[in-house]
Parts: structure tokens; sequence; C-alpha cells
């Protein structure tokens, strides 16, 4: 309630300003800044206990996006349900995401991106597991992406919210045998 319909909704409100020009980026850093604390102070509410699972992801905002409040989310929601959350915070290139993946042998790679113009480095991800025919689950998500750009470049998962995420992690999981 408190994360919906104040902190989500108030930036959303954020969002519209900026895109009509009433605001400017100082006044939206500082709007996402309060985002991020308040998003803290929620995180033990956020937790649930139930359908707890043994596994781990990689997850990261992609390289030249610096946004970094939907992956926090889904950072916390993930750990609700048990998974192990190797955050590697933003502008993550790709090569990164599949080397952290392997170091700490993770079962998904988790990308958020929310610029268009970033979203190409997800293709990239998608290759680079391909290419070296890895056995890792890529998912992808942020305000831009859809289900037909996850088709698109290949990603095996597209969830539009952190709580979808952190479910479909869990399942994936589940399915792998952990
Ligand atoms: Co930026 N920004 N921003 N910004 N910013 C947007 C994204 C924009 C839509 C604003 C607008 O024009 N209306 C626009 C993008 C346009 C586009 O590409 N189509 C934009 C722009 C243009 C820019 C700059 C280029 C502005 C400039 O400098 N001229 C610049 C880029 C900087 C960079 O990244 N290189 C920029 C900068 C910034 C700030 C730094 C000031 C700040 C970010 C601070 C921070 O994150 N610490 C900022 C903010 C706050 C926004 C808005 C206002 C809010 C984003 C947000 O946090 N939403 C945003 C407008 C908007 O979205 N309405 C905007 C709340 C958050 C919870 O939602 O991240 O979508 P979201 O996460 C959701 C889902 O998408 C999902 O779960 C969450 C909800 O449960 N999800 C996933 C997210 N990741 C997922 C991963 C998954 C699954 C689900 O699986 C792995």
């Amino acid at each position: 309630m408190i994360l919906k319909e104040a902190l989500l909704k108030g930036m959303n409100e954020v969002g519209v300003l900026f895109k009509e020009e009433e605001i400017f980026v100082p006044e939206v850093l500082v709007a996402a800044r309060a985002m991020n604390k308040g998003v803290e102070v929620l995180k033990p509410y956020l937790k649930q206990d139930d359908n707890q699972v043994k596994g781990s992801v990689v997850l990261g905002t992609v390289k030249g996006d610096l946004h970094d409040i939907g992956k926090n989310l889904v950072r916390i929601m993930m750990e609700g349900k048990g998974i192990v959350v190797y955050d590697l915070g933003t502008d993550v290139p790709a090569e990164k995401f599949v080397e952290e993946a392997l170091d700490k042998q993770v079962d998904i790679i988790c990308c958020s991106a929310l610029l268009t113009t970033t979203m190409p480095e997800m293709k990239k991800v998608v290759d680079i597991v391909k290419e070296r025919e890895l056995d890792i689950k890529v998912m992808i998500g942020g305000a831009p992406v859809t289900q037909d750009y996850c088709e698109e470049i290949g990603a095996d998962y597209y969830t539009d919210d952190a709580t979808s995420a952190s479910e479909v992690a869990a399942q994936i999981i589940l399915e792998k045998g952990n």
C-alpha cells in the first residue's frame, strides 16, 4: 500500500513533470533518493517467508543506465523469497554480467533497463550466453522493456514488476531442482 499508493505513485508523477519540463534532473535525483530511502525502510515488511528457495542470481542495471530504484525493488523481493542476489549495481557491461554469473555459479542473470537507448545491452548479454552455450537463464525487465522485446532478442523471461520477477525467479530455480 505505502509502496504502490505513495512511493510509486509519487515517482510516476515525478516522471510526468520531468517529461513536461516542469522539473529537472536535480529535483528528480532528490525524489529518487527519497524513494530509495523509503524502500529501505519498507524492506522488512516486503520480505515473504513462505516458499523459500535455494538459488542465486546476478542482478544489475545495464551499461549506460544509472536508474536503480526498480532494480533495488527486484532485489528486495527476490531476497524475500530466499534467493541470494549478487547486486552488481548500475552501468553494468554485458561481459561483467556473464563473468560474475559464472564466478558465482548463479541460476539466472537479471538485467534491468530504464532507457530505450540502453536496452540493446540486454541483447549483448543474451548473445554472450548463447555463444558460450551457458546453462544460465536471462531475465529482463524495466519500464521500456516488453514481452515482444524479450522474444526479439531471445531472452528467456520478461517480467513487468518486482513481485513477478521474484516469483518467476523462484519458479526457475525450483524447476532446476535446487
Ligand atoms: Co530518468 N528517465 N533519466 N532519471 N527517470 C526516465 C526513465 C524517463 C522515462 C523520464 C521521462 O522522460 N519521462 C526517461 C527515459 C526515456 C526513454 O528512454 N524512453 C529518462 C531520462 C531521459 C533520463 C536521462 C537521460 C535524463 C537526462 O539526463 N537528460 C538521465 C539518464 C541517466 C542514465 O541513466 N545514464 C536520467 C536520469 C535520472 C535520474 C538520475 C535523475 C533518476 C534516477 C535515480 C536512480 O534511479 N537512483 C531518474 C528517474 C528517477 C527517472 C524516473 C522519473 C523514475 C524511474 C523510477 O525509478 N521509477 C523515470 C520516469 C518514469 O519511469 N516514470 C525516468 C520507479 C521504479 C520502481 O520503476 O524502474 O520501472 P521501474 O521498475 C519497475 C519495473 O520496471 C520493474 O519492477 C519495478 C516495479 O516493481 N523492473 C523490473 C525494473 N527492473 C526490472 C528487472 C526485472 C524485472 C522487473 O528483471 C530482471
